[in-house]
């Protein structure tokens, strides 16, 4: 068996089936998707959360207002009150914390976080998901995924000096692209797994979502234990791995030591090239942080980089510790010191600039990140050009002011084990011991979760946008500071919608009416796993979507909030249709529960076949208008 099977057999997952269904050991959430989260379960009725929840506080922490902390309030307060861990602001970034303290070999952790993944690293199975499949688990209901396939990475030979995880996922990345790992959970294997340390590993499971995948595991071996050890968690190590003769889908062999230092090129984080054919690109920032490279090895690889230098004096280095504790262990080796000393600014133990919550860099410049997504926009600054790298490039770079290859540097330093503190205060709030006695406050920004409708019999309805390939869940509705403040507000979002793609989509909505459609290339809604992707235009009257394909977690959202997910029968029609086009479907309902739907065309007088690929569970959503509608009658009426 490969470890994905075994981690199914131990959770009674049958993986014979299409739709595996799962109950999770824990789940993982955050502020930015929190609160629909916990409003939802308050619109079903749901009293309690079950199973293991933290909620932690990472991408909201900028308070340039009273709406996140606002959210942060109510989620102090429904944590405590339904039995969930809250994890206050400044702890760190929720995947490096949940790493350090919850991450437990063999589980299964459900995050709505698309870079859940992370878990990975230490032989656990991490699924991002969308904030209602979250509610649905913490309210009891299992979570239901299409089974994947299962890729093998063979991992052979070691890394040379200066070239690291986040160099293998690139590498990767240009192998198989955005979309290469659909579909599909990657699971690294071979005699280079021994080479990795836990955080790098991290790291390529992390990114491993930036090529589509559902997931992506390592085994459990003795680095794990000593990093468990590091955290005091030498309890929760259980050893963890495929079987000599596991069989995959589809096997893709790395031999480490032939790989270089690499960096993504704007606009996309499989436009990858090594280091030297990017060289002398001059940066204007630099940024060290993100869920993908925020541990003592990130930090202190760049402190001693950096010591006894000066950043270039046209480069702004920021650096974002991932978890209190990080900053804790770099402040006790030093390496604060060295960072602060070479001219670094220090920002707060969150995802700060990776999502374009501060730090947004000057109009028409470079900014060289070791985040995981390079998207148009995504740091705030649409017309800046984003490059992804490992901290190891991202340092050397920063005292030359260009993009610089490591291995320039010389001898790489020598960087000593972390010293954690064990007994470490980090502030991990328990739930109420008398949860009656909480009341929870609801700031003026907290409005009511929208619910979808039932498709109408006779549908009729206009194409309102017609995009390409690789459209991505920021492309829909942004991230970014503006963006993430109204969380807990549908109708304010509204105008934010598709302007990445579409700047005046604003006034055309006012003429599109009721109900209208989108038509999408391949591996629509890519990226995030933010529901508000689906909610704020599905509020906004969007009905129907059709597509080459969906990515995974934005299909599944598109089903939950009732908005029908189409895929074009033969991939040509998406030529013959254009924005603005009027398209009718009789029948609707019934020609969804048969899985194949006639659409006509009015505008170009023609018909096209598009499929209902949902199961019959997803299909039954839809046609209640989404799950809220139907879970909700079951949880009002239930004893609770
Ligand atoms: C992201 O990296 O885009 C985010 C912000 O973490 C999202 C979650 C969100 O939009 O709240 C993600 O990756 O799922
Ligand atoms: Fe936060 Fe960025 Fe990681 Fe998303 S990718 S969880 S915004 S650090």
């Amino acid at each position: 068996m490969n470890l994905f099977e075994k981690i199914c057999l131990s959770h009674n997952i049958d993986t014979d089936r299409d739709t595996l269904t799962v109950y999770p050991d824990q789940v993982l959430t955050h502020d930015g998707t929190a609160t629909s989260v916990f409003l939802q379960l308050e619109a079903m009725g749901v009293k309690r959360v079950t199973p293991f929840t933290v909620v932690h506080v990472d991408h909201n922490t900028l308070q340039v207002g009273h709406r996140n902390p606002d959210d942060h309030v109510y989620l102090k307060g429904m944590a405590a009150k339904m039995g969930a861990v809250y994890s206050v602001p400044g702890n760190g970034i929720c995947h490096q914390v949940h790493l350090e303290n919850f991450i437990t070999p063999g589980h299964i952790l459900l995050g709505s976080d698309s870079h859940t993944a992370t878990a990975g690293g230490l032989g656990c199975l991490g699924l991002g998901s969308g904030g209602l499949d979250i509610a649905m688990v913490l309210a009891g209901e299992p979570y239901h995924m299409i089974r994947p396939q299962i890729i093998g990475i063979y991992l052979e030979g070691r890394l040379p000096v200066w070239v690291t995880g986040k160099d293998v996922i690139l590498h990767l990345l240009g192998l198989i692209s955005v979309q290469g790992g659909v579909g599909s959970v990657l699971e690294f294997h071979g005699p280079g797994v021994r080479e990795l340390s836990v955080s790098e590993r991290a790291t390529i499971c992390n990114m491993a979502t930036e090529t589509g995948a559902t997931s992506a595991l390592f085994p459990s071996d003795e680095r794990s234990l000593s990093f468990l050890q590091q955290f005091g968690r030498d309890e929760d190590y259980e050893q963890w791995s495929a079987d000599k003769s596991a069989v995959y889908d589809r096997l893709i062999e790395i031999d480490l030591s032939a790989l270089r230092p690499m960096v993504a090129l704007p606009h996309s984080p499989d436009n990858v090239k090594p280091v030297e054919e990017a060289a002398g690109i001059s940066v204007a920032q630099i940024c060290i942080g993100s869920c993908t490279n925020s541990s003592f090895a990130d930090l202190a690889i760049a402190a001693r980089v950096v010591e006894g230098k000066n950043v270039h004096p046209d480069t702004a280095l920021t650096i974002s510790p991932g978890s209190r504790r990080t900053l804790a262990a770099i402040t006790k080796s030093g390496d604060l010191g060295r960072l602060i000393g070479a001219g670094s600014r220090l920002l707060e133990c969150s995802c700060g600039p990776c999502n374009g919550i501060g730090q947004a860099p000057a109009s028409g410049t470079n900014t060289l990140r070791t985040h995981n997504r390079n998207f148009r926009g995504r740091c705030g600054t649409t017309d800046a050009s984003s490059f992804l790298c490992s901290a190891e490039t991202a340092a050397v770079s920063a005292l030359t002011g260009t993009i610089t290859d490591p291995r320039e540097w010389g001898i790489p330093p020598d960087i000593e084990s972390p010293e954690y503190i064990v007994d470490f205060p980090d502030l991990f709030l328990a739930p109420a011991a008398e949860p009656d006695s909480i009341a929870v406050v609801k700031g003026p920004n907290i409005k009511e979760i929208p619910r979808g409708t039932r498709p109408e019999k006779n549908f009729t309805a206009s194409v309102g946008l017609k995009l390409g390939d690789d459209v991505t869940t920021d492309d829909i509705l942004p991230g970014g500071a503006t963006m993430l403040s109204l969380r807990s507000n549908v109708p304010a979002s509204v105008p934010y919608l598709f302007q990445r793609v579409n700047q005046r989509f604003g006034e055309k909505l006012e003429q599109l009416g009721p109900q209208w459609i989108v038509v999408g290339g391949a591996n629509y809604g890519q990226g995030s796993a933010r529901e508000h992707a689906v909610m704020v235009p599905m509020y906004a009257g969007l009905a129907v979507v059709i597509t080459k394909s969906f990515a995974r977690i934005h299909r599944k959202n598109l089903i939950n909030f009732g908005v029908v997910p189409l895929i074009f029968q033969d991939q040509g029609d998406y030529d013959l249709i254009e924005g603005g086009d009027v398209l009718q479907i009789e029948r609707f309902p019934e020609q969804l529960r048969g899985g194949s739907v006639i659409v006509w065309n009015e505008t170009k007088k023609r018909n096209f076949t598009a499929l209902n690929r949902c199961d019959e569970r997803e299909t039954d959503i839809i046609l209640n208008g989404g799950l809220l509608n139907k879970m909700r009658l079951k949880y009002e009426t239930a004893e609770l």
